[in-house]
């Protein structure tokens, strides 16, 4: 193997993953990126619960190589209620994660809501089924689904004029299942309600986006030092999709951003989780620059395509398919993990729902055929880029 290639890694989302690690074994995965998703956001990971974890992953011959993710309660990202002792829990659980020789931590800073998607099974013209991004069903959920006060004001005529006709037309059921797609949220954590929902976001009427940088700096400002003392990179995770959706501010959505979240905090710890699938999907964003630019502060990244149309929907490609020219990514990417230290892990993020596991119970973007077709298509485009170097 070469010594300067990346690091081929997998998500496991714990013991009751449909894909087992016996599976992932014969995916030829080198280690894990998981979580202990039972716990609620926020809470201690305690030293007990993460070598539960190590011992299982032992079990199935894996090293647990990135936290994914260390998620940052609500109050952090709002600064008030608990802020303070949220901070204080955050910095013992990256002790412990430190301590049990984890030593790569993700998190991301979207209020309310992880990544967002309209449609979990958009059918492709191969048959297989990929996850898809709609602004007017977007629309169609926030204005008279979800029914947030004045969300109108943040669509523009055009999708407002579909929202309405999508409003007429669609079926209950199709109205039940676009509403658990925007909630479904992270496999394995507590579920969500339109009026929950309602509710949290209704605590950002008043938090803007530099309010909200402002409020990432102070997050970081106390972590990242305490995270470099320990040995530890951060990766924040970009917001998905890179744009403001249902009234909220996004600030990890494009280079200005990045570069923001690098001078919060000097600290060698502050990094950047490059999702290609996240920031892809802004055609103004060029990621081959952007990952010359973020250097080596890209600590963690997630390789994966996004196809756009004109009104800016898109929908998950195949990882070597879309608008995201995946060598020159991947060239960049082994760039700049000739200059670090750290051995940059990667893993397929997301795959389509092909083949066998069409039909299958699986978490959402992450079934087992669709992200080993894309582990083996980068794999060897890792090796190809890294032979043509003289590596
Ligand atoms: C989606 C994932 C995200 C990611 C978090 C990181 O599939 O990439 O949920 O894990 O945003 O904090």
């Amino acid at each position: 193997m070469y010594s300067k290639n990346l690091l081929q890694t997998w998500r496991w989302f714990g013991p009751s993953d449909p894909v087992s690690l016996q599976d992932i074994k014969q995916v030829g995965a080198q280690s894990i990126v998981t979580a202990l998703h039972h716990i609620p956001h926020g809470e201690l990971w305690t030293k007990e619960e993460i070598n539960k974890r190590i011992d299982e992953l032992k079990s199935g011959g894996f090293e647990w190589s990135v936290a994914e993710s260390l998620t940052i309660h609500e109050d952090i990202k709002q600064r008030s209620g608990n802020y303070n002792q949220y901070i204080e829990k955050y910095k013992q659980s990256m002790v412990n994660l430190a301590a049990c020789g984890v030593n790569i931590i993700t998190y991301n800073f979207m209020p309310v809501n992880d990544w967002t998607r309209t449609n979990i099974n958009y059918t492709m013209p191969d048959g297989s089924q990929a996850l898809y991004f709609n602004w007017s069903d977007l629309a169609l959920f926030d204005i008279y689904l979800l029914g947030r006060k004045d969300a109108e004001k943040d669509y523009s005529e055009p999708l407002l004029k579909k929202a309405a006709e999508k409003n007429k037309s669609f079926t209950t059921a199709q109205k039940i299942a676009l509403t658990n797609t925007i909630l479904f949220g992270i496999p394995g954590e507590e579920k969500r309600t339109p009026t929950w929902m309602k509710k949290e976001l209704e605590k950002y009427r008043h938090i803007d986006k530099a309010a909200l940088k402002s409020n990432l700096a102070c997050f970081l400002q106390e972590i990242a030092p305490v995270a470099a003392d320990l040995g530890l990179k951060l990766a924040i995770h970009p917001d998905d999709p890179p744009f403001d959706i249902l009234g909220l501010p996004r600030i990890v959505c494009n280079r200005e951003d990045l570069m923001d979240i690098i001078s919060y905090s000097n600290a060698p710890s502050n990094g950047i989780c490059f999702c290609t699938g996240s920031l892809g999907a802004n055609p103004d964003n060029d990621l081959p620059e952007m990952i010359n630019e973020v250097n080596t502060r890209i600590h963690f990244a997630h390789l994966r395509n996004t196809k756009r149309d004109t009104d800016g929907n898109f929908y998950e490609a195949d990882h070597l398919d879309g608008d995201t020219d995946m060598y020159a990514v991947m060239k960049s990417l082994l760039n700049v993990q000739q200059l670090s230290t750290l051995h940059i892990p990667f893993r397929p993020d997301h795959g389509h729902q092909m083949l066998d596991d069409i039909g299958k119970m699986n978490n959402p973007g992450y079934s087992a055929i669709g992200r080993l077709r894309g582990l083996a298509e980068l794999r060897g485009l890792e090796m190809g880029i890294l032979k043509g170097l003289g590596y």
